[in-house]
């Protein structure tokens, strides 16, 4: 039975996967199926047909062409496409947010939330459409101008991954639309009904304000065609969210081809509290940020520093924290639970695994640490694990689930060198009421991370920032502040206006 969730957003069950521009949605159905499933239940929720390579070089075509009359639209106008998105979205926002809790596994307020995310960002794209701003530069020749433009740079390739379905998706194509550029998304295998269902939104918004079409998707089932695009030259820019091993072959391949990638990969994040802190904030901080999604968020808490001073109180609040969240893990659907399931099997596996570990390497497992097999779909329990250094392996390492490595410090210094300490360069934060701790923490010889926090927890960034982070993270910024930059070519004007022909740097070129 197709769940009424679907249904309500006029959704078979059986879907094509390939949205082809024109309202046409690609009727192949030999190209393989992809099969997502209720991560609460283990059941299928539905059949999703893959694209063929002669439906993905139909999306190039098209995109291509609409590019060409999209770019010389002026860009206000391009905003108002995005307010339509942004207001079908509002109109939807309930039963989107139930559906990517639905298939993905997170709770509802998190599933709303993240539309919420699709929203703000339409809004923010929308005021950022008359705010595509350029510099311009004094000349040092007389009679001359100079000034920088930001012209579209072309078709842009979003590869997302399940954890956040379809707000990664809005973070990118609408910032990309409003800078004048048409996208192609291919989403996780393991969330396609999500896609499916935002893009119909938004193309159905489109084409009643009849605005061309801006957006394409696919699926495919082995990832070919995704490979495919990454090394396609057609496409100006390859955003790429997901593991930092597949990230570094996106990287890599792209590079390749002299083409534009945005990354955005795994993080290893951190949090430290020192003796001054306001436990009354950092407590929920830390139990939010490393269980909430199933610590299946790249902003997720993995470690936590703590002062020696406050260490045994502070794990037996946290502890104090895990138990509550227990009671209340179960169906993400049902507005009571806190904590939903992981999104798959080998999720579980991942999860046990390093939890094996741990202990293998002297760790000690303070709460949780198992799988729930008394029930159908994958839940696990949140878990704390103390005993171990930063420099494990395990602890180095990031797995996608809800484990949190707490450690014991002494001086602030050491604290911020051990968060430093890993591949990764995502998101941090540090709980203090010293302004000096705080601010050395923020300062340059601080955290090395592309966010930074001080008294509000690592994860749950908001969409107004450049959203990314260093190191094995990626580099790439997207979202808000001028994150735009990245889908826009620049190009610099020189103009001369008077009657003669000066060189730069006073060369004499006598004829
Ligand atoms: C991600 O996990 O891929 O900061 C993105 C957050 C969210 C985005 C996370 N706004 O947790």
């Amino acid at each position: 039975m197709t769940h009424p969730v679907l249904t309500a957003l006029g959704l078979s069950g059986s879907e094509s996967g390939t949205y082809l521009g024109n309202g046409e949605w690609a009727s192949t159905r030999d190209a393989g199926v992809l099969e997502p499933v209720n991560p609460t239940d283990g059941e299928v929720l539905g059949q999703v047909h893959a694209a063929s390579e002669a439906d993905y070089e139909l999306i190039v075509e098209r995109a291509q062409r609409a590019f060409k009359s999209w770019r010389t639209t002026p860009a206000p106008l391009r905003g108002e496409a995005i307010r339509l998105c942004a207001n079908a979205l509002r109109a939807n926002k309930d039963m989107l947010g139930s559906l990517v809790a639905l298939e993905m596994g997170k709770s509802k307020p998190e599933g709303d939330g993240e539309v919420q995310e699709m929203i703000d960002i339409g809004d923010f794209a929308v005021g950022l459409s008359r705010q595509l701003y350029g510099l311009t530069m004094h000349s040092e020749r007389p009679g001359h101008r100079m000034y920088e433009q930001w012209h579209p740079l072309g078709i842009v390739g979003i590869i997302s991954a399940f954890n956040f379905p379809v707000a990664v998706w809005a973070w990118n194509s609408f910032i990309a639309a409003v800078c004048g550029d048409i996208s192609i998304w291919k989403p996780s295998g393991k969330t396609p009904l999500s896609a499916i269902a935002s893009m119909r939104v938004c193309n159905e918004a489109l084409r009643e304000g009849g605005f061309p079409d801006l957006f394409f998707l696919f699926n495919d089932t082995d990832n070919s065609l995704a490979e495919r695009m990454v090394d396609d030259k057609r496409v100006a820019m390859i955003s790429f969210t997901g593991s930092t091993k597949v990230g570094r072959q996106v990287g890599e391949r792209v590079a390749r081809r002299m083409g534009r990638s945005l990354l955005e990969l795994g993080g290893n994040n951190a949090m430290i509290v020192d003796e001054t802190a306001d436990l009354k904030l950092a407590i929920p901080a830390i139990v939010f940020g490393a269980v909430g999604t199933a610590g299946q968020r790249c902003t997720t808490t993995r470690r936590a520093f703590i002062h020696e001073s406050i260490y045994d109180d502070v794990l037996a609040k946290l502890k104090a924290g895990y138990a509550q969240v227990e009671k209340k893990i179960g169906d993400p659907t049902d507005a009571a639970n806190l904590m939903g399931p992981l999104n798959s099997q080998a999720a579980v596996d991942a999860y046990l695994a390093a939890i094996e570990k741990a202990k293998a390497s002297g760790g000690t497992v303070e709460t949780g640490g198992r799988a729930l097999t008394d029930r159908k779909g994958f839940f696990v329990l949140p878990t704390i694990v103390t005993g171990l250094a930063n420099d494990a392996e395990v602890v180095q390492t990031e797995t996608f689930a809800p484990i949190l490595y707490v450690m014991k410090y002494s001086e602030l210094e050491d604290a911020i060198a051990m968060q430093n300490d890993v591949p990764q360069g995502l998101s941090s934060a540090i709980f203090t009421t010293n302004l000096k701790r705080a601010e050395a923490f923020l300062s340059a010889a601080g955290s090395d991370c592309g966010i930074a926090n001080v008294n509000i927890g690592t994860s749950g960034a908001e969409i107004g920032g450049a959203f990314g982070g260093e190191k094995e993270t990626g580099g790439g910024r997207e979202s808000g502040s001028d994150a735009w930059r990245a889908y826009m070519r620049r190009q610099t004007n020189t103009i001369n206006y008077s009657d003669a022909l000066p060189l730069a740097q006073g060369i004499k070129f006598d004829l």
